[in-house]
């Protein structure tokens, strides 16, 4: 069997820009969900599980449950059943929709072999719930879920602590849950990834997170699949679902057609048009990563980290100025913005050997390959999923006293608008002081070592 897992659609949510777009479609969500429904069709999906959060809280009641019931409608008439539960995000609407599909959810070309409905919302109000499920080609399988009480978009308990491993069926077993994995104060159903070590199944399919995390490999594969749709710069691993395949391995596969990317992309000195040229090239790349291609892709929503010497940055982003906001074209159906240039001035030494000095320039030269090193193990943007970065006393007393000056500077309207669709975040994020501070510690260096030459 192929089951397709996906969660966190939040449908009638748009992905903000930096710019404004012509095609509104784009942005959207529901835009996504239907090229899933395409996928499950198309590829001969056996069932389809939604791990919550499909509709978002905010425009619940009007187009979003819309497009939802559409692409179910669609899957229905396709014979691939739907198994559910809801999130923080569409506790009311999810049985109120499942209830209005009831009666109507065999196809409605033909009757089914049987009357088992192919539309399940699992574990009402709180309770775990399991369910004996027939994919669409004829095979059995059992999915446990639990889902968010109607009433309630918060919940401080631990689902985990009322679950009960269901009969042994011999099928293939999944759990479906919405919840925060780890996060022990969180008010979305806390609960510990050790907790679905001996729970009996064969998969966990968890939503909340919006990018892909694989809890456990095996027995159970415990994951988040993420959002199939990035809503802001934030989200770089959202945008794909996962496919299981219950005869081997599970792979991801790219749905939406708008991502949000961050390059470190290193300017070589040149005349203008190989330095274009070159960016160019760099986008393509990008484009055709495994985790990013995909036929769907037509927006990339590009943050540049730009490095290279003092002199050679100017050029570049001097050549970027006259183009601020331009859709670059990267391929056939793709385009590329930069909602963001960061520049991360390099000097032309060896760091590494200029950190073995204990003077002011051997110290600044430490920090930087500190943070180089983060940012290479992806540690960057910790304090949001990730642990927190590993750094020496004084460089995080630093970071913080960055942040605190950002947080002021920010309340006193002193950054340009240029992220988040023109809203200056009033909170940085950890990547985000990272980088500055790299950037002035670089130009500190370099004012260091020109003093030095000088004085030669
Ligand atoms: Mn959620």
């Amino acid at each position: 069997m192929k089951l397709l897992a996906t969660s966190d659609l939040h449908l009638g949510r748009h992905s903000s820009l930096p710019f404004e777009e012509s095609d509104p479609g784009l942005t959207a969500s529901a835009q996504t969900w239907h090229r899933i429904v395409d996928l499950a069709i198309r590829e001969d999906m056996d069932a389809l599980l939604l791990a919550g959060d499909l509709v978002d809280q905010s425009n619940r009641f009007y187009e979003a449950s819309a497009e939802l019931e559409k692409g179910i409608r669609r899957l229905v008439d396709a014979r691939i059943p739907v198994v559910m539960v809801s999130g923080n995000h569409d506790h009311e609407v999810l049985p109120e929709l499942v209830q209005r599909l009831q009666g109507e959810n065999t196809p409605s070309d033909e009757k089914g072999p049987s009357d088992e409905p192919l539309v399940h919302l699992l574990g009402r109000n709180g309770r775990w719930e399991t369910r004996i499920i027939t994919a669409r080609n004829g095979e059995q399988f059992q999915v446990t879920g639990w889902s968010f009480p109607e009433q309630q978009s918060r919940y401080s308990r631990n689902p985990m602590e009322t679950y009960e491993p269901p009969p042994q069926s011999g099928l293939v077993s999944v759990g479906l849950l919405h919840c925060d994995v780890n996060q022990s104060e969180s008010v979305y159903a806390p609960v510990a990834s050790a907790d679905f070590n001996e729970t009996g199944l064969d998969y966990w399919v968890l939503g909340h997170i919006h990018k892909q995390i694989v809890w456990r490999e095996s027995a159970p594969e415990v994951f988040y699949p993420g959002a199939p749709h990035p809503f802001d710069a934030g989200e770089v691993e959202a945008g794909t679902v996962r496919v299981l395949d219950t005869d081997g391995g599970s792979s991801v596969v790219p749905v939406a057609p708008i991502r949000y990317v961050t390059l470190v992309y290193k300017v070589n000195d040149g005349p203008e048009s190989r330095m274009r040229g070159e960016f160019q090239d760099e986008l393509r790349a990008v484009a055709e990563n495994p985790a990013i291609r995909s036929d769907a892709l037509q927006l990339l929503v590009m943050t540049v980290r730009c490095r290279g010497t003092v002199s050679v940055l100017n050029r570049f982003m001097e050549m970027q100025g006259d183009h601020e906001g331009a859709y670059i074209t990267v391929g056939e159906d793709l385009r590329a913005v930069v909602r963001k240039w960061v520049e991360e001035p390099q000097v032309e030494t060896d760091l590494e050997k200029l950190a073995e000095n204990s003077n002011p320039a051997g110290l600044l030269a430490s920090w930087i390959l500190h943070i180089d090193r983060n940012m290479a193990a992806g540690v960057a943007a910790a304090g949001q999923d990730g642990g927190e970065a590993e750094y020496p006393e004084e460089l995080r007393e630093l970071l913080d006293a960055f942040r605190n000056e950002y947080r002021t500077l920010a309340a006193h309207g002193v950054f340009k608008p240029v992220v988040n669709g023109g809203q200056v975040p009033s909170e940085p994020t950890a990547e985000m002081i990272e980088s500055q501070f790299r950037t002035r510690a670089m130009t500190l260096l370099q004012t260091l070592i020109t003093q030095a030459e000088d004085r030669k």
